[in-house]
């Protein structure tokens, strides 16, 4: 409660929304501006082994952490990983399954379709990226008498949390890869976590390699990917 706290009819406590109002010229001007910011982030794969200050670490989480979600239940974990032992045994852990992803459960257009991405098995970033972050989605909360109770739209709530989560780490400077390992729940092994936790996301984070190549992916156009009504 704070002093302009207001309870509505209800009993129940809001408070006035409390953005200042963008001007129109200024509100464009920023669109654009945010577009060019966000045209630039891609998917890198090769990382630096330069540090990266935990605080940035902690404020793009907190960024994140800012998504709307299902009943503002916020079924979200972000576990960051630094230790390099822990960093070893997620890579080899994740190796062993995109082996096997790749020699034999994907599909072959499957295969195809990454085919000009250029990845493989080969997972070096899990040990190179001075951070990992891990999202996990939590499916249901532990009340206080030991009864569970689910989480509502926990897979698009964790989606939004991840999406502006990778615009904040573009808007630090920083690059990031959004890891895919499956199955994935070697991490929830690893990582000690709990049974109302799944892995969701496996996001090494930290700077590009000097020299990094990315392909040469294009964008759908606005017509291609917006329609008006
Ligand atoms: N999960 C694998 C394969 C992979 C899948 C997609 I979709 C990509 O865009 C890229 C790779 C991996 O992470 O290598």
């Amino acid at each position: 409660m704070n002093s302009k706290t207001v309870i509505n009819r209800n009993g129940y406590p809001f408070i006035p929304y409390n953005q200042e109002r963008v001007p129109e010229e200024i509100a464009l001007k920023r669109s654009q501006a945010f577009l060019a910011t966000m045209e630039t982030r891609r998917s890198v794969r090769d990382f630096s082994l330069t540090p990266v200050q935990k605080e940035i670490i902690d404020n793009v989480i907190k960024t994140a952490s800012t998504a709307p979600s299902g009943a503002h239940k916020q079924p979200w974990t972000f576990c960051v990983v630094s230790d390099p032992k822990i960093k070893k045994e997620i890579r080899e852990a994740a190796e062993i399954e995109e082996h096997e992803s790749y020699t034999s459960r994907m599909s072959e257009a499957w295969r195809e379709d990454i085919r000009p991405l250029q990845t493989d098995w080969h997972k070096p970033f899990l040990e190179t990226a001075p951070y990992l972050i891990i999202v996990f989605k939590r499916t249901y909360e532990i009340q206080g008498d030991g009864s569970k109770r689910n989480n509502y739209y926990v897979s698009e709530s964790v989606g939004l949390a991840c999406g502006l989560l990778l615009a904040a780490i573009h808007h630090a400077g920083l690059v990031a890869l959004t890891h895919t390992p499956n199955p994935m729940s070697f991490v929830s092994r690893i990582l000690k976590r709990p049974e109302n936790e799944r892995p969701f996301l496996l996001i090494p984070v930290g700077y590009p390699a000097e020299g990094t190549l990315v392909p040469d992916l294009k964008r759908k156009t606005l017509e291609e990917l917006a329609v008006n009504y």
